[in-house]
């Protein structure tokens, strides 16, 4: 619906009045340029991590110990996928083109969720980032179900009904291996020590260093903050992990009774800088899969486009 009010600040308070009364804005909408631009930035990132997210669990569909957890694996890998493919069209509702973001991630520019810059050594770790990531991602991902902008709010939807089966095979998988023998044990503790700070760190700065949480939240983006979805996330996640018997790396954790909130650590921002400008473990190795993805793809686009083109003439039906 377009504003017929005549001023820029009549159309915001309009605007604004709509999120206020739980409407979604949609793509032929007007919008504040900030409000787009925080979109496309957001939405972006987020495919990228789905796509870029592919590969650090796709490097053991190969190495699955039976057919089944094979297929499970399989079947997640390309859940990603999807979910890239909706983020992307939703992501060009707000006027960017699926070229200039694969541009943007492809030349290193664009952004991506840190987590997926570090290795995943052992099978344990299919286990617990299906448990711990997917589990970060689905909590951050519900709030995002109830987004302003409702092509992002309706992707979400979709993909956290599909982050739920993820996070299942990988809590599955976890308490296998706790309850395992004592490999299995320590090769599943040693995966929750390495993947349990950068899983922390998916919730994003803490509120009061967050550049872009305060416009967010204005105008309905994000209906919960960082670092209340952080400490939903820890105190949900810690008795689970203690139930199994295995521990948390983290020597300051401890239970505050008067908030009923699991105190955590100071986590390490330094870290999560020198990972998301690009000197993480494995930036380079991801970002050079990624390219070589693309170049191997260029076939598919040649035809997917001289089909376009003969269709377009009416040389094919
Ligand atoms: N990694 O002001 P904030 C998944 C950047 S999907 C890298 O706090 P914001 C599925 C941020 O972009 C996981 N960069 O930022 C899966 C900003 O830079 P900019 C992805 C980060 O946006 C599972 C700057 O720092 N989920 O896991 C990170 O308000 C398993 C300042 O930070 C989404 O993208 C980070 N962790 O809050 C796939 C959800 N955190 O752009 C495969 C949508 C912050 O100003 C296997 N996104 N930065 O230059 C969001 O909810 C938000 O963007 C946050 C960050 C919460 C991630």
């Amino acid at each position: 619906m377009e504003s017929r009010n005549p001023t820029d600040a009549t159309q915001l308070q309009e605007f604004e009045a709509r999120i206020a009364r739980g409407e979604k804005i949609e793509p032929g909408d007007w919008m504040p340029d900030e409000y787009r631009r925080q979109l496309i930035r957001m939405i972006s990132q987020h495919a990228h991590s789905e796509v870029v997210g592919m590969l650090p669990e796709g490097a053991w569909i190969t190495r699955a110990p039976n057919l089944r957890r094979k297929l499970v694996l399989l079947a997640k890998v390309q859940d990603e996928a999807g979910h890239g493919q909706y983020l992307y069209h939703a992501a060009e509702t707000l006027g960017i083109s699926r070229e200039e973001m694969l541009a943007l991630l492809l030349s290193g520019k664009a952004k991506y969720a840190s987590v997926f810059n570090y290795p995943t050594l052992t099978w344990a770790d299919n286990g617990v980032i299906g448990w711990l990531v997917d589990g970060a991602a689905i909590k951050n991902q519900t709030m995002l179900a109830h987004a302003s902008y409702g092509p992002y709010s309706r992707a979400m939807v979709r993909i956290c009904a599909e982050e739920g089966f993820h996070m299942k095979q990988g809590k599955e998988m976890v308490i296998m291996y706790a309850q395992g023998t004592p490999g299995q044990q320590a090769m599943v503790q040693d995966a929750i020590n390495r993947w349990w700070w950068p899983a922390l760190m998916m919730f994003g700065l803490p509120d009061d260093t967050s550049p872009n949480s305060e416009v967010l939240m204005r105008w309905g983006i994000k209906t919960k903050s960082n670092d209340t979805l952080r400490q939903e996330f820890v105190n949900e996640m810690v008795p689970e992990i203690h139930a199994l018997g295995l521990t948390v790396p983290d020597p300051d954790l401890r239970y505050d009774e008067a908030s009923g909130n699991w105190r955590y650590g100071a986590i390490d921002w330094d870290e999560f800088w020198q990972v998301v400008r690009g000197n993480g473990p494995c930036n380079a190795e991801r970002l050079a899969a990624r390219r070589q993805a693309h170049e191997d793809g260029a076939w598919v686009r040649e035809a997917v486009a001289a089909y376009a083109d003969k269709r377009a003439a009416g040389l094919v039906v």
